[in-house]
């Protein structure tokens, strides 16, 4: 990696929870707000990294705030290499473990520095990686959907030129299931790829049931059908499985990727940057997707995923769910169904009348 010396100068966190284009509904929960920790990373020579953090829930914020306000004192002066930073600080939190918040934030910390070196030098983060940035396709991810009442929603994403869409289904009875996916079906047409995500909430006796009556509809994965952390019940589902079986945004870090594909708990993976430790993570772990054959999509975190999925072995689908466009300059398009990195960097600048609107 090409790196010119920048010494950390300042890091800076803001909560703001951002409207969101489509609220969410999903089957353990709904988001009505985006709630997102907006990172800046000062350089003593001038360039500021930027990256930003999904909180989930504004219940997050106010922590996930203070934490990295503390690790700005640690970072503070120190070289701003991606990966020196992330291994002292994993160091630091060997004992402790780096699940959960603290994960979230030292991620966030690691997508900024990416983004500080490829400001200082021009370039985009896909480049400094050794890759490109080219187009990558794309899914347009939805909620909770009512055939009914979002129809015209989801015949905007077929004309914009998305080519496969994701809804979340799980929250009734398998006739409920069945109406929503035959619904959506029928108005985005037999050609457009079809997903499906459960969001963890079956049991695996009920999955494979439910998986069965929905295979008629030419279903390119069903997600997250069991919980997250529940590998076998994923690998039995996935062993009996008439669709290929999605999981992985729940994986922390390299390690729970090695345990889920040593279980054989999928046949395609779908990492967070945010929870797999940030670009630098990313990297790290991707090499087992390969030597695994499972290909890799990516879940939320539109622009940095658009830099990390073209270097990305098995690249699959990049996951098109717009967490952060309110408070974005100029959020990426999407162009013929697929989302292009830009540069420098990660290509994302703060729209700051827009932050203040919704710091919280
Ligand atoms: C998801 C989870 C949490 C927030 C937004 C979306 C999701 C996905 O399961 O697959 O995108
Ligand atoms: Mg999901």
């Amino acid at each position: 990696m090409l790196e010119s010396a920048l010494t950390i100068r300042a890091l800076t966190a803001r909560a703001v929870a951002a409207p969101l284009a489509r609220p969410l509904r999903t089957a353990s929960g709904d988001i009505p707000v985006s709630p997102l920790l907006l990172v800046d990373v000062a350089s003593e020579e001038g360039p500021v990294g930027r990256a930003y953090v999904f909180g989930y829930t504004t219940l997050t914020l106010r922590a996930l705030k203070a934490f990295l306000e503390d690790v700005a004192e640690v970072v503070r002066g120190r070289e701003a290499s991606p990966a020196a930073v992330y291994d002292d600080l994993a160091a630091r939190f060997r004992l402790m473990g780096r699940q959960g918040l603290v994960g979230m934030a030292l991620s966030g910390l690691d997508m900024a520095l990416w983004d500080l070196q490829g400001r200082a030098q021009g370039r985009s983060v896909a480049e400094l990686l050794g890759g490109q940035a080219k187009p990558v396709p794309a899914y347009d991810s939805f909620g909770i959907v009512d055939p009914a009442a979002d129809g015209a929603a989801l015949e905007r994403s077929v004309e914009q030129g998305f080519r496969a869409i994701k809804i979340k289904i799980g929250v009734g009875d398998l006739a409920w299931d069945v109406a929503r996916v035959a619904g959506v079906r029928e108005i985005i047409g037999p050609d457009m790829r079809l997903m499906v995500d459960y969001n963890q909430s079956l049991t695996a006796p009920e999955a494979l049931r439910r998986i069965r009556a929905l295979a008629r509809f030419d279903l390119e994965w069903v997600e997250e059908p069991v919980p997250a952390e529940d590998l076998a019940g994923h690998a039995r589902i996935r062993e009996a499985s008439p669709v290929p079986i999605q999981t992985g945004e729940n994986w922390w870090f390299g390690h729970d990727m090695a345990h889920a594909l040593a279980a054989g708990a999928c046949d395609l993976c779908m990492p967070d940057l945010m929870k797999m430790g940030g670009v630098t993570g990313w990297l790290r772990a991707m090499g087992q997707a390969e030597a695994a054959a499972v290909p890799v999509s990516s879940h939320l975190f539109i622009e940095a995923s658009a830099h990390v999925l073209p270097v990305t072995p098995l690249a699959h689908y990049l996951e098109y769910l717009d967490l952060a466009g309110a408070v974005l300059a100029d959020p990426p398009p999407v162009v013929d169904g697929a989302v292009t990195a830009r540069g420098p960097g990660l290509g994302m600048d703060w729209d700051e009348a827009a932050v203040a609107r919704y710091l919280v």
